[in-house]
C-alpha cells in the first residue's frame, strides 16, 4: 500500500469517527444490533431511560443518559441478510467497545453469524434476547401487562429458553458467550427497584454490562 493510500485511509477514518459522534475516549461505545423488530429500540430505552438524549449519524441512533453517563447505546442499522462480515465493516464495529446482539425468539444462522464474526474480530461480545415476558405466558404463568411475575416461573423459562439455544448452536465455540433473557417492560418497570426484584436476567445483564464498561476506564 502506497503511503498516500495509506494517509487517506487513516483521515477517512479519523472523519467517520468524528461524524459518527463516537468518543472513543471518554465513552464506553456499545452497538446493538439485530434484526428488525427484535427490541434493540425498547430495550436501550429500558436502560437508560425515557429522557436519554438521542442523535442520529448515519443511520445508528446514539443513546446517552444520565443512568449510565459513561456509556454511548448505538442503535445499529437492522440486520437483514446473512452476510455478517459485510456487515461488520460496513459499519465500522471494530471500533465499538462492545457488541450487543439482540436476537430472535431462539437463535438463528444470522445471528451466529453476527457473534461468530464478533468472537473473530476479538470484540467483546453479549448475547440478549429480550421479550421474555411475552413468552409462553399460558405455560409459566407470567400475567402480561401486570407483569407480576411469577418469579419461580420466569427462571424456569429462563432455563428452558438456555438450554434451548444451547441445543440450536452450530459453532460450538460460541457456547462460552455471556448470555442473558430479558424484557424491556421488566427495565422499564424497575430498572431502580432492580435490587428488589429479578424477574428474567435484567440485574445480570446490567451487571455485566457496567463491569465490562468499568474494565474500560480502569485500564486507561
Ligand atoms: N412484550 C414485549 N414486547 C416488546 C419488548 N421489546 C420490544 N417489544 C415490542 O416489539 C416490537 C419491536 O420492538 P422495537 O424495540 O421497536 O424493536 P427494534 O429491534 O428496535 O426494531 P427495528 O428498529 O424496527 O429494527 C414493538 O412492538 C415492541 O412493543 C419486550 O421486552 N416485551
Ligand atoms: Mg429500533
Amino acid at each position: 500500500m502506497g503511503i498516500f493510500t495509506c494517509i487517506y485511509g487513516i483521515s477517512k477514518f479519523i472523519g467517520w469517527l468524528t461524524t459518527k459522534g463516537i468518543h472513543k475516549k471518554e465513552k464506553f461505545n456499545v452497538a446493538f444490533i439485530g434484526r428488525g423488530g427484535t427490541g434493540k429500540t425498547h430495550l436501550i430505552k429500558g436502560i437508560f431511560g425515557k429522557e436519554a438524549r438521542i442523535e442520529e449519524f448515519e443511520g445508528c441512533i446514539k443513546y446517552e443518559g444520565s443512568t449510565y453517563s459513561n456509556i454511548s447505546a448505538w442503535e445499529m442499522p437492522k440486520f437483514v441478510h446473512g452476510n455478517a462480515v459485510k456487515y461488520y465493516e460496513e459499519n465500522q464495529l471494530v471500533i465499538f467497545d462492545l457488541i450487543i446482539v439482540v436476537s430472535q425468539a431462539t437463535l438463528g444462522t444470522d445471528e451466529e453469524k453476527l457473534l461468530f464474526e464478533a468472537k473473530k474480530q476479538k470484540l467483546p461480545v453479549i448475547l440478549v434476547r429480550s421479550k421474555c415476558d411475552n413468552d409462553d405466558l399460558e405455560n409459566f404463568k407470567i400475567v402480561k401487562n401486570t407483569f407480576n411475575v411469577n418469579q419461580e416461573a420466569a427462571l424456569k423459562l429462563v432455563r428452558h429458553l438456555t438450554t434451548k439455544f444451547e441445543e440450536s448452536l452450530t459453532f460450538s465455540q460460541l457456547s462460552n458467550i455471556p448470555t442473558f433473557f430479558v424484557s424491556a417492560v421488566a427495565f422499564q418497570k424497575g430498572v431502580g427497584n432492580l435490587q428488589q426484584h429479578t424477574y428474567f436476567q435484567e440485574r445480570e445483564f446490567l451487571h455485566c454490562l457496567k463491569e465490562t464498561a468499568a474494565k474500560k476506564f480502569y485500564y486507561y
